[in-house]
């Protein structure tokens, strides 16, 4: 068996990036033991206006810290924060975007939530998600397991006594029939209503668990396509540019898959402020291919 560790040292990151990678990955530990004391809600929102669970913030404070204390990290960008809190002393020049507890609302029903992360190594939260040096979660469900990309494939580890064992990779996302979509059917586009009925009517086999992080790896391993769109009440959609899109995107792509808001890849999009929002359409490339050709919004 390969440890993450052992995996790092195959790759040409830099020692710094390894430390930070490792250090990321090792947080999945003590989130998950503060799983059972932080259920309640913090009675506080978040950049985007949600209802934001204690452990929300609990993760992005303990995230946060571990961050600063290391000193490596010149920028942090979170899905909890209004603005990104800025290290200018670091003594190195990462910058890291993170929704720290994705899909934190299924905790109190104890289904499958994570952590999503991408590492920039040029100081820029608001950078491209095709600029991402890194791109990894950490994904808490009946294993902890890590899905890492460093630009050179995906690979996916799980953890077995304090050891993060790779168990895949490198990944390929294979062209698929798994698809889940958000947002209400009576609120959705012509459009996307149109898409969603051309593959239910090709077998598409609908899995949506509210979950992104969850409902990705599934695409990830087995394909398809994870979609929250845009509605006819809202031209956003709901899922966030910077903390979600990029970096899941970036693995989709390493992975062979793609990422779009249904007209162009969401990879080459700069982001105008850490809290944007985004429609999203993730998974295996031929199901993209598809949908931009409808030409969707
Ligand atoms: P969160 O980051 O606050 O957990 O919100 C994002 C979540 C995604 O994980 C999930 O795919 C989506 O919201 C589910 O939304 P809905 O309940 O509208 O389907
Ligand atoms: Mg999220």
């Amino acid at each position: 068996m390969t440890t993450l560790r052992e995996y790092l040292d195959t790759t040409e990151c830099k020692d710094s990036l390894k430390e930070l990678i490792e250090l990321i990955a090792m947080q999945a530990v003590p989130i998950r033991e503060a799983f059972i004391e932080n259920q309640s809600y913090a009675g506080t929102e978040n950049a985007s206006g949600e209802e934001q669970a204690a452990l929300d913030v609990w993760s992005d404070d303990h995230i946060t810290k571990i961050l600063l204390e290391s000193n490596l990290v010149r920028e942090i960008a979170s899905e909890e924060k209004d603005d990104i809190v800025k290290n200018p002393d670091a003594k190195e020049n990462y910058a890291v975007v993170m929704d720290p507890l994705d899909g934190s609302s299924l905790i109190q029903v104890n289904l499958c939530v994570g952590t999503i992360i991408g590492i920039y190594d040029n100081g820029n939260a608001l950078s491209l998600g095709d600029e991402l040096r890194t791109a990894m979660y950490m994904l808490y469900g009946p294993m902890t397991v890590l899905t890492l990309t460093v630009g050179d494939g995906v690979y996916i580890f799980a953890l077995k006594d304090g050891v993060y064992q790779m168990m895949q990779g490198p990944v390929s996302m294979p062209q698929g029939k798994i698809y889940g979509s958000g947002g209400l059917r009576k609120d959705w586009t012509n459009e996307h209503g149109d898409f969603i009925s051309i593959i239910e009517k090709d077998g598409g086999k609908l899995r949506y668990s509210g979950s992104f992080v969850a409902d990705f790896h599934q695409i990830l391993k087995y394909g398809g396509i994870y979609c929250y769109p845009a509605t006819i009440n809202n031209s956003i959609g709901k899922l966030r540019l910077v903390y979600e899109a990029n970096p899941i995107g970036f693995i989709a792509k390493q992975a062979g898959g793609r990422i779009s808001d249904g007209k162009t890849d969401l990879l080459k999009k700069v982001p105008e402020k850490p809290s944007e929002k985004t429609p999203i359409y993730v998974g295996s490339k031929n199901l993209i291919e598809q949908l931009e050709n409808i030409k969707i919004r």
